[in-house]
């Protein structure tokens, strides 16, 4: 062969091991390879085959296309596909030069951009309809093609192709094909490990021999001239394309300010972004919630965005493996659930989220009354407990100026909500401010404690009765503020002091259920009550997750009540929140509320579908369907052998979500939602002051993942409301919702 044909002859090579990568296999290649015009030949070449490990990868990818009928291959294959590739399984390979350059399971790291340049160089980019990225095996190999092609016509082209071998498939491919080999259960997949284990080798040998201007390996020679003619039976057209023509210069570095979305804090964030990739997140200077800091979740969002294990397509699950699938097919399947299933029978898990006006009014058109959120398992009991107390859902202490800080159960530096609290409860203990942590660990915040308590688990209430106790028989509240501003108290003393039941809630009494002693408890209460107002009591999830955890709450937020702490400089803040304006503007009508006024269950305080029940009303055919959105109800839920039963019970499941967790691997569906850096919001909330906090999109969804306005829009135009979803995009239905305000986005 001379050079030309040589050339050729390998560019036909790296458009079949791309064609073989870049998707699923589609059943007419699958067809066209059990056809005897490419089979004969492959059979021919192995005969006269003397490099073995390619002669072995063909023979095993040859035993998988024969392993049955065309379409059983086929669809055999699509699982494997999705296992391997669309994260489906939880032993993916990941083909991305990224993942091998950082030796991390990243995604858009520095291989992209120089992708996108040696790309740009040659005239080329990224074929913007492949839904994958740039350093993905199938484009690198495409390149490859297309590199070897142009040097087939020009002899001075010839070293750029070398050099894009060397720089980037050389280095990554050999650990790819490796993991490959071993994750893959398909004769095919192996063997196509194998092959492009082996081609490569020899392509690097061929580039040795070519710069060197020594002879090449005749053994290679033959084997290129056999497989390209087997090759050319296949019909491996336009749509294998993975690269057009054409040089797409690269954007410039922007900034995009947006808040962080991770733990909810929403600490300002400012994204920087070059060529729709993200380069790195640091804190929004000026910014009310993070004070210009992130956390280390916060500094590090983009990695979740840029995470191997995103889900990229919708999925279909079908003889209990997933396959890809398109939209459409997998928005119909779910729709022909949702409207088979009485809505009284769908619940609607809904996780920690903010956007609620758009799925909630889905659900509400389409009519379930079943909805449960992250509430139950979080903080539910602390905020039935402050919205019973003063109708207000969750004080935070002012740090800056407090001289008492008493925390239950709340792990501030690990978790806190907001960077800024954190430095300023930080400052506040450098500055004299007494920090009390009662927690039965040990944890960080514990670490800056002026003291830490340890409790038993699940008394705080007991604690928190003690001291108010101290309070009221030594007569040390304050008494002008309880008159004014609260209501029960007469009740309450009552009970402190035992003229309810005939029990006493000294802090002896509560030293004996709780292991903290009563000296302890009274010399707390003296301290706290010295303090005030300057000085705050709070909670979270160590009190709110237990039993009898609704009182227990009361009873620690009392201390505030007593002392007057609320609202003072250096007391929990009780501040009312910005209003934000519907998203449907004045002429444009709004979907109806079809919810039937049926319930589920009937908890003493919980109205809705509780979590604890799920089983038993799957047992009861109570419940039929679930729909899951950016909830893990098998993580979060407790009792995980329960729930995955009761969602294998289930007619139908479907999850949006960004990842496989442990409950989307157990769903029919799976829509893959984008992360909060690929859509826009915004959110009311408080912290030391009210704010609005606008999050922006800094890059376009990655993949074929879709922003959650747009899902839910879909599914409410395919149930039949689709009138009522008008948006066009995230702005139109922001600018709605922002209409009232003196600010406004744009
Ligand atoms: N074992 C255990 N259980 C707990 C807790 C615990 O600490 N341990 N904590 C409790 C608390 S405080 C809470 S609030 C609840 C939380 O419980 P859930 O509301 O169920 O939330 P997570 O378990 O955090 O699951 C969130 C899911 O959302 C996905 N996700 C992340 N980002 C996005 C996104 O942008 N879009 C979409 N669609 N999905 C996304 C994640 O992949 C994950 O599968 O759990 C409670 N239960
Ligand atoms: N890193 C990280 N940050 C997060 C989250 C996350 O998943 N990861 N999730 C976010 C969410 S949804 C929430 S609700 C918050 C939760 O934030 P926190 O409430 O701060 O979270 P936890 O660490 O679950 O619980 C706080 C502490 O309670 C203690 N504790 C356990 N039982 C008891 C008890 O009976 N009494 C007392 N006094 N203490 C007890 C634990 O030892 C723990 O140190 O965190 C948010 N921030
Ligand atoms: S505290 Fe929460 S909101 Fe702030 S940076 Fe950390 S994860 Fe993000
Ligand atoms: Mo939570």
């Amino acid at each position: 062969m001379d050079i030309k044909a040589m050339n050729l002859a390998r560019a036909k090579m790296y458009h079949f091991l791309s064609a073989s990568y870049r998707d699923e296999i589609p059943l007419h290649l699958v067809e066209q390879m059990q056809g005897s015009d490419f089979l004969d030949r492959i059979v021919k070449l192995q005969e006269v085959c003397t490099i073995q490990d390619f002669c072995s990868g063909l023979n095993r990818m040859t035993a998988g296309l024969t392993a049955g009928t065309a379409t059983e291959v086929f669809s055999e294959l699509r699982y494997e596909y999705a296992d391997l590739f669309l994260n489906a399984s939880n032993n993916p390979a990941f083909p991305y030069e990224s993942c091998y350059a950082t030796r991390e399971p990243l995604v858009m790291q520095e291989p992209v951009v120089a992708m996108r340049a040696a790309l740009n160089a040659a005239g080329v980019h990224k074929n913007a309809d492949y839904f994958d990225l740039d350093d993905h095996i199938a484009v690198e190999l495409e390149f490859m093609r297309y590199l070897a092609e142009q040097a087939a016509y020009k002899d001075e082209d010839q070293a750029s192709q070398f050099t894009f071998l060397r720089n980037h498939l050389m280095g990554w491919t050999v650990e790819f094909c490796a993991v490959l080999a071993s994750a893959a259960k398909t004769d095919f997949y192996r063997g196509l490990s194998e092959l492009t284990m082996s081609f490569l080798f020899n392509e690097r040998m061929f580039s040795f021999s070519m710069l060197s201007e020594q002879a090449t390996s005749q053994a290679y020679v033959t084997i290129l001239e056999q497989m390209a003619a087997a090759i050319a039976t296949l019909d491996l057209g336009e749509e294998y394309t993975t690269i057009a023509e054409g040089a797409e210069a690269p954007e410039k570095l922007r900034s995009v300010n947006t808040h962080c979305y991770i733990c909810l804090g929403l600490c300002g964030q400012e994204v920087k972004v070059k060529d729709n990739i993200i380069t790195g997140c640091k804190g929004l200077s000026g910014d009310p919630k993070g004070g210009g800091r992130l956390c280390i979740k916060g500094a590090n969002a983009h990695n979740n965005t840029y995470s191997a294990y995103r889900l990229k397509t919708p999925l279909i699950k079908e003889n209990g493996r997933f396959r890809k699938a398109s939209w459409d097919e997998a928005m119909d399947r779910t729709v022909e659930n949702l409207k088979k299933i009485d809505p009284v029978q769908v619940g609607f898990h809904q996780g920690n989220d903010f956007n609620m006006w758009c799925y909630e009014a889905v659900m509400a058109a389409y009519g379930t009354p079943n909805k449960v959120t992250h509430r139950q398992m979080c903080d539910n009991p602390a905020r039935m407990a402050n919205e019973k107390n003063f109708s207000e859902k969750r004080p935070w202490i002012d740090y800056a100026n407090s001289k008492f800080i008493l925390l239950f159960g709340i792990n501030e530096l690990a978790t806190s909500a907001g960077q800024r609290k954190v430095t300023v409860l930080k400052q506040a203990v450098k500055n004299g401010a007494k920090l009390v942590v009662v927690d039965p660990r040990r944890c960080e915040t514990a670490g800056i404690a002026t003291e830490w308590i340890c409790i038993k688990p699940g008394t705080d209430g007991a604690m928190a009765m003690g001291m108010c106790h101290t309070l009221v028989k030594e007569e040390l509240y304050n008494k002008e503020f309880v008159e004014q501003w609260t209501y029960g108290f007469e009740a309450f003393k009552k009970r402190l002091l035992g003229e309810e039941d005939g029990v006493e809630r000294t802090p002896e009494w509560a030293a004996e259920i709780c292991g903290v002693s009563a000296e302890t408890i009274r010399r707390l209460a003296h301290e706290f009550a010295a303090a005030s107002p300057a000085a705050g009591a709070n909670s979270w999830t160590g009190v709110s997750q237990g039993t009898n955890t609704l009182h227990a709450v009361q009873a620690l937020i009392a201390l505030n009540g007593l002392m007057g702490c609320f609202d003072a400089p250096g007391g929990p803040g009780l501040i009312s929140k910005f209003k934000l304006a519907s998203p449907w503007g004045n002429d444009q009508p709004k979907p109806p509320n079809n919810t039937a006024k049926v319930k589920l269950d009937k908890g003493h305080l919980w109205s809705g579908w509780i979590p604890g029940y799920f089983e038993k009303d799957v047992d009861e055919g109570k419940l039929k369907a679930m729909l899951c959105y950016f909830g893990n109800p098998v993580m979060s839920c407790g009792n995980e052998a329960s729930v995955k039963r009761a969602i294998e019970k289930l007619e139908f499941s479907c999850s949006i979500d960004c990842f496989m967790s442990n409950t989307t691997e157990l769903c029919d569906v799976v829509l893959p939602d984008c992360t909060y850096l690929e859509q826009s919001r915004v959110v009311t909330d408080w912290m030391y002051e009210a704010f609005i906090s606008l999050g922006q999109k800094a890059i376009t969804p990655m993949y074929q993942s879709r922003a959650i306005v747009s899902i839910f829009s879909e599914l409410a135009r395919r149930l039949g409301f689709g009138e009522y979803f008008p948006w066009k995009s995230d702005e139109e239905y922001m600018e709605n919702q922002m209409r009232n305000q003196e600010i406004q986005i744009s």
